[in-house]
């Protein structure tokens, strides 16, 4: 099934890329950057990409439920966003509406499930109810989870967790001494995906190479990938590649190689 994937290069040459199945990455999150650019570069209106963004995610979204990956989560809309020109947040705020009424049928068609992390209480109700009816009408799906961050922001969610941890000491219900990396992974958003809270493979498009605020907690040891795609441009073939891109590096999550080739220690 991962025999003979192609992808072509810039040069324009073909190259054959055979992804491991063993070594499949169960999480991937990816941060869909580089639309307004994509837009701009066309001469279109920032939304235009946007637009063409979305389209995108439902490619994606079929590519990596066929290769087996567990979760996925895309960084749709920050805490941040909000800072952008109105015009450009409610055409934002209207997609995950047109998202539910033109791919919802394929998502169940693929058994996959949709969840969404992030502060969405302040979101608008119109959004709040297609991000609603996306996640009921796909709650009985097994296969891949398809994972929105949507007004999510790390740091901000790293304080709720805390805060939660916090409230349980105060009423006596955890010890100080109780607290460990578990309990506090298990207060993050990322509970909602478990038993595949981190990421294994994060992947930010279209050249930059920052985090901003996302998963902060959770890509402790995950692999990052920085590609120069725009995200209106990404396809499959690309997803292909940076999860071959993923198997050629050496994981060892704080350890050092165990050369009898059992896992690492
Ligand atoms: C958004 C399209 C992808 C490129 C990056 C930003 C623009 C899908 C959703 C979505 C979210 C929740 C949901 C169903 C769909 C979405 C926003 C932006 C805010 F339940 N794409 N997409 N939401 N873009």
């Amino acid at each position: 099934m991962f025999k003979n994937l192609f992808k072509n290069t810039t040069a324009g040459e073909t190259e054959e890329v055979n992804l491991d199945p063993a070594k499949m990455p169960q999480h991937i999150a990816i941060i869909m950057d580089g639309n307004g650019r994509w837009a701009q570069r066309r001469g279109l209106p920032r939304v235009a990409g946007h637009k063409r963004g979305m389209e995108v995610v439902k490619d994606i979204t079929k590519a990596a439920s066929d290769l087996g990956v567990k979760v996925l989560t895309l960084y749709a809309f920050s805490t941040e966003n909000w800072k952008r020109p109105e015009s450009e947040v409610s055409f934002l705020m209207d997609l995950p509406v047109k998202f539910f009424d033109t791919f919802v049928p394929e998502l169940i068609e693929n058994n996959v499930r949709v969840n969404v992390m992030g502060y969405t209480e302040y979101l608008p109700s119109k959004t709040q109810k297609a991000v609603n009816d996306a996640i009921e009408q796909t709650k009985e799906n097994t296969g891949m989870v398809l994972n929105f961050a949507l007004n999510y922001g790390s740091r901000a969610e790293i304080i709720t967790g805390v805060k939660k941890i916090a409230t349980e000491v105060q009423n006596g219900d955890l010890a100080v001494d109780d607290i460990n990396e578990e309990v506090l992974s298990k207060s993050l958003m990322t509970e909602e995906v478990a038993p595949y809270n981190d990421p294994d493979l994060l992947i930010r498009t279209s050249g930059e190479e920052r985090i901003s605020n996302f998963l902060l907690w959770q890509i402790a040891y995950s692999e990052l990938v920085f590609t120069d795609k725009l995200w209106p441009e990404y396809q499959p073939d690309d997803l292909v590649h940076d999860i071959y891109e993923f198997q050629q590096r050496d994981r060892r999550f704080g350890g050092v190689k165990d050369t009898k080739g059992g896992k690492s220690k």
